[in-house]
């Protein structure tokens, strides 16, 4: 019997730092995620001090250097983390996700000097939470059309528009905001809390990653300083590059949300009885789990293999969306699909398949949709775009 979830042995290609770290993230979830987060997805509030739990196990941009209060960590470990994060919730894993692929990685790769030294110790921390804001009520899959502007004025600029489903946003101290200049360029800025004009109202009633704040970041004539402008990026390539470093973290961390619902399934089966024996001795229950291991080791493969391209710098964006769409996708269905096998029980909080289930209709549309990523795919392999 082979019960495992690391059913190809992809353990033998991890070092000894690599499984010290998921053990240490699991800890952290099984004790203080696992016991709450039935709780806050009922009651719709994010976890209380999340991000300083975050910071202190290390799990806050891992990979950013030492120097700047980041773990020095390699790809793979950041990938490890993200999935022993989802397997609590996707709610913690946007969280960290956003904090270090979106918030902090543009600061350490396009922020000045000044901006590293100000920001990026106190993010690694979790003193200080950002988020990201490139959506816009009338822009998603399309960023590039966004209308979220800045003028020029002496020392500072002045920033207007809005953004909407932003993680995060109304617990941020700080946002990354991705707008353009008077010669129509995309640039990237750091806007305060605190700065005249910006507000950051919350959006209620949804219906997954309900243990996530979500909301708008709207800048009404905001003076934003010159020096909160980073000086090394121009073009939508600098708020997509962050995506890269955020999909990927997704393609590992929704094995966690697949991963828990198999080894609650798979247990379930084996003592739940009918017809005088364990359901898990039925032909079509066995399908479901079967089908299930079969996906989650092919999206492992996956994920960690674009793990060493990445470490290599050899990851191409159109890898990373092969690797997102997939292993959402097979998430969201092996959730869907192990929801059967508790029959009724299933759709109770004190088992995982429906928050699971309801995150990842967030998760299989943010950071570029299922249909996106096909896309970008589709153009890859043909070299002919069919976005217009
Ligand atoms: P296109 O003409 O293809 O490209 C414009 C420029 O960008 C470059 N580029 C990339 N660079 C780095 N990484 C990538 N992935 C890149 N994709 C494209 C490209 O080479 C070009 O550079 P240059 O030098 O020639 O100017 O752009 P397009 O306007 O046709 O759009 C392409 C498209 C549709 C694929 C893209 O815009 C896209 O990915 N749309 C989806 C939008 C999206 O993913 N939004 C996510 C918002 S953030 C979020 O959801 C956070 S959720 C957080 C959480 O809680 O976890
Ligand atoms: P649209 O772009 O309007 O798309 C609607 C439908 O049309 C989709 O099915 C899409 O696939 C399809 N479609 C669009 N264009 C094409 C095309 N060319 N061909 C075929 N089909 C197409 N954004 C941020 O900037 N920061 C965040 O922190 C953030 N957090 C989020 C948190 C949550 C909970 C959610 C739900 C979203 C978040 N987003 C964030 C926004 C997210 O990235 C967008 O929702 C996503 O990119 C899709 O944009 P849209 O919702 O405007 O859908």
């Amino acid at each position: 019997m082979n019960n495992t979830t690391d059913y190809y042995q992809i353990d033998d290609l991890l070092t000894d730092e690599h499984k010290m770290i998921r053990q240490t993230v699991r800890d952290f979830v099984d004790k203080e995620i696992m016991p709450l987060i039935d709780d806050h997805a009922h009651k719709h509030t994010p976890i209380p001090n999340l991000m300083k739990q975050l910071g202190s196990i290390g799990a806050l941009g891992p990979y950013i250097p030492e120097e700047y209060g980041g773990a020095g960590m390699d790809q793979i470990a950041y990938g490890i983390i993200m999935q022993e994060l989802e397997r609590g919730d996707s709610a913690v894993r946007s969280a960290a996700s956003v904090q270090s692929s979106l918030v902090m990685y543009p600061i350490f790769t396009y922020g000045s000097e000044e901006q590293k030294r100000k920001y990026l110790p106190k993010l690694a921390s979790g003193d200080m939470i950002g988020c990201f804001g490139l959506t816009e009520p009338n822009h998603g899959s399309n960023p590039n059309g966004m209308e979220t502007k800045f003028i020029d004025a002496d020392d500072h600029v002045i920033l207007n528009g809005a953004k909407f489903w932003i993680t995060n946003s109304p617990l941020a101290d700080i946002a990354v905001v991705w707008a353009k200049d008077e010669a129509g360029d995309i640039r990237g800025l750091v806007v305060e809390r605190g700065m005249e004009g910006f507000t950051t109202p919350e959006t209620h009633n949804k219906w997954s990653l309900r243990a996530s704040a979500t909301g708008e970041l709207v800048f009404d004539n905001v003076k934003v300083p010159k020096e909160n402008v980073f000086p090394n990026i121009k073009g939508l390539k600098g708020p997509l590059s962050c995506l890269n470093s955020a999909r990927y973290g997704i393609s590992w961390g929704v094995l966690g949300a697949a991963i828990n619902c198999y080894e609650v399934a798979l247990k379930f089966s084996l003592q739940r009885e009918q017809f005088g024996r364990p359901i898990g001795g039925f032909q079509l229950q066995q399908k479901k789990l079967a089908e299930a291991i079969t996906e989650i080791t092919k999206a492992q493969l996956l994920a960690w293999r674009l793990g060493v391209l990445k470490n290599e710098n050899r990851a191409t964006p159109a890898q990373i969306s092969l690797a997102k769409r997939n292993n959402v996708h097979t998430a969201i269905t092996v959730a869907r699909e192990l929801r059967q096998v508790l029959g009724g029980m299933g759709i109770m909080g004190e088992f995982p398949f429906m928050r699971h289930a309801a995150n990842l209709e967030s998760v299989i549309t943010y950071e570029g949709t299922h249909d996106v990523h096909l896309l970008i795919t589709g153009n890859d392999i043909t070299g002919i775009n069919a976005f217009t």
